[in-house]
C-alpha cells in the first residue's frame, strides 16, 4: 500500500487529493497546524480514512517527525497562505510559510532519506500568480515568472527552490504551475466563492449587495478535483519535471458574475453588483491563460470540467447551503 504524507491538508486541494489518494488505496497521512485545529472534526466527519499528525511548515523539527511516522512514498506540499490579498497585510509571514515552509520540507526530506534522495518523490503546489506581469500569452513552464505580490514572490522562492534540489541532490522533486482552480470547497474569501454565495444569497433574499473589486482582471479557472489528477500524475514519472496545469481559457471576473447571477435566475446583475476600492490590489494581475500542452502530451491529462459547469456547480451547492440555512 503506497504511503502520502500531505501538508495543507484541511484546504481545498488536501481534500480532493486525499479523496483521490484514498480511492486509490493509499494510506493517507495529514500534517496538522495548531494545538486544536477547528478544522480537524471536518477533516475526520469527510475524510475518516486520513491519520492525522500535527506539524506546522515554519517548524522543520516537526515535518521530519511527520516523515518519520508517516514512512511516505510521496510528499505533497499544499500548505500555505494561499490568499493574495492577505500576502499585502503580511508579507514577512507570507514569506516564511509559503516561502521559507518549501525549504523546510524540502530539507526534512533530505535529512530524511539520507543516502537514497529518491526514495520520498515531492510534489511543491506552484502558482500561476508567479507569472504576474505576464511576459508572454498563454503562459507555458517557460514564461519568465515576474511575480506582482508578495505570495507571489514566495511561490517563485519555493518553486526554484524546488527545481534547485532536484539538481543538487537529484531528488524526484516536482513543481506543479496551477492556475486558478476552484470548487464548492473553494473559501469565502477567493473570488469565485464570494460571488457564488452572493448570489445564492441574493437569491434568497438575504443579501442585498455584492461589493467587488476589479471586474476586469481574467483568470483561467479550473475545477481542484479535475486538478490533483494532475499533481498525483506527476509523482508517477520516472522523472521530475515541472507542469503547467490549466484548462486554456480565459475568462474575466464579470464574465463569472454574469454566468454565476444568471444561474440562480437574475440577468440584471448590476443592480446588485457595487465596485468597492477596499478590494482592488495595491498591484493587479491583468490576464492569465495557460497552455497546459506538457500536461497533455507527457502525463496524458486535462481537464473535464468547463467554466460554465465549474460556476454552475459552485453554485448549486451554495443555493443549497442557504435552503439547509448553513449560509
Ligand atoms: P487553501 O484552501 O488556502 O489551503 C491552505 C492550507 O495550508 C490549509 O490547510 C492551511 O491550514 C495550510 N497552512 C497554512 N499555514 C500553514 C502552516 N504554517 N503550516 C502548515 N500548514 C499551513 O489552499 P488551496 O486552494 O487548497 O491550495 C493548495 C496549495 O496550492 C497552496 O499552496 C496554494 O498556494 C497553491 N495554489 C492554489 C491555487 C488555487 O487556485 N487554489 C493555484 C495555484 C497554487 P489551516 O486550515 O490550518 O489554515
Ligand atoms: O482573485 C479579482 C482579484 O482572490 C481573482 C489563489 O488560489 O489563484 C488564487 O489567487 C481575481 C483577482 O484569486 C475581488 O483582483 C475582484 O484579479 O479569487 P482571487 P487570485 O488572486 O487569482 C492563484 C493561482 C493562487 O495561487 C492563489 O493561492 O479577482 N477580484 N474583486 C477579487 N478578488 C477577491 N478575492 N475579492 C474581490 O472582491
Amino acid at each position: 500500500m503506497p504511503r502520502a504524507l500531505i501538508t495543507g491538508i484541511t484546504g481545498q486541494d488536501g481534500f480532493y487529493l486525499s479523496r483521490l489518494l484514498l480511492s486509490k488505496g493509499y494510506e493517507v497521512f495529514g500534517l496538522v497546524r495548531g494545538q486544536n485545529n477547528p478544522k480537524i472534526a471536518a477533516l475526520e466527519r469527510d475524510l475518516p480514512g486520513v491519520r492525522i499528525l500535527t506539524g506546522d511548515l515554519l517548524d522543520l523539527s516537526s515535518i521530519l517527525r511527520a516523515l518519520e511516522a508517516s514512512a511516505p512514498d510521496e510528499v505533497y506540499n499544499l500548505g500555505a497562505i494561499s490568499f493574495v490579498a492577505y500576502s499585502w497585510e503580511n508579507v514577512s509571514l507570507t514569506s516564511d510559510v509559503t516561502g521559507k515552509g518549501v525549504l523546510n520540507v524540502l530539507e526534512a526530506i533530505r535529512l530524511y532519506a539520507r543516502d537514497d534522495a529518491e526514495r520520498v518523490r515531492f510534489y511543491q503546489a506552484s502558482s500561476s500568480e508567479m507569472f504576474g506581469k505576464v511576459q508572454r500569452v498563454p503562459q507555458t513552464e517557460s514564461t519568465l515568472l515576474w511575480p506582482r505580490s508578495p505570495y507571489g514572490v514566495a511561490k517563485v522562492y519555493g518553486h526554484y527552490m524546488t527545481i534547485n534540489y532536484r539538481e543538487s541532490y537529484g531528488m524526484h522533486a516536482s513543481s506543479g504551475i496551477l492556475f486558478n482552480h476552484e470548487s464548492p470547497l473553494r473559501g469565502p474569501e477567493f473570488v469565485t466563492r464570494k460571488i457564488t454565495l452572493a448570489a445564492a444569497r441574493i437569491a434568497a433574499g438575504k443579501q442585498d449587495k455584492l461589493y467587488l473589486g476589479n471586474l476586469d482582471a481574467r483568470r483561467d479557472w479550473g475545477f481542484a478535483g479535475d486538478y490533483v489528477e494532475a499533481m498525483w500524475r506527476m509523482l508517477q514519472q520516472d522523472v521530475a519535471d515541472d507542469y503547467v496545469v490549466s484548462t486554456n481559457e480565459t475568462h474575466s471576473v464579470q464574465e463569472f458574475v454574469e454566468r454565476a447571477f444568471g444561474r440562480v435566475g437574475i440577468d440584471d446583475w448590476q443592480r446588485y453588483v457595487e465596485q468597492d476600492a477596499r478590494f482592488l490590489r495595491p498591484a493587479e494581475v491583468d490576464l492569465l491563460i495557460g497552455d497546459s500542452s506538457k500536461a497533455h502530451e507527457r502525463l496524458g491529462w486535462k481537464p473535464a470540467v468547463t467554466f460554465n459547469a465549474l460556476v454552475d456547480m459552485m453554485v448549486d451547492a451554495d443555493v443549497a447551503r442557504v435552503r439547509n440555512a448553513e449560509a
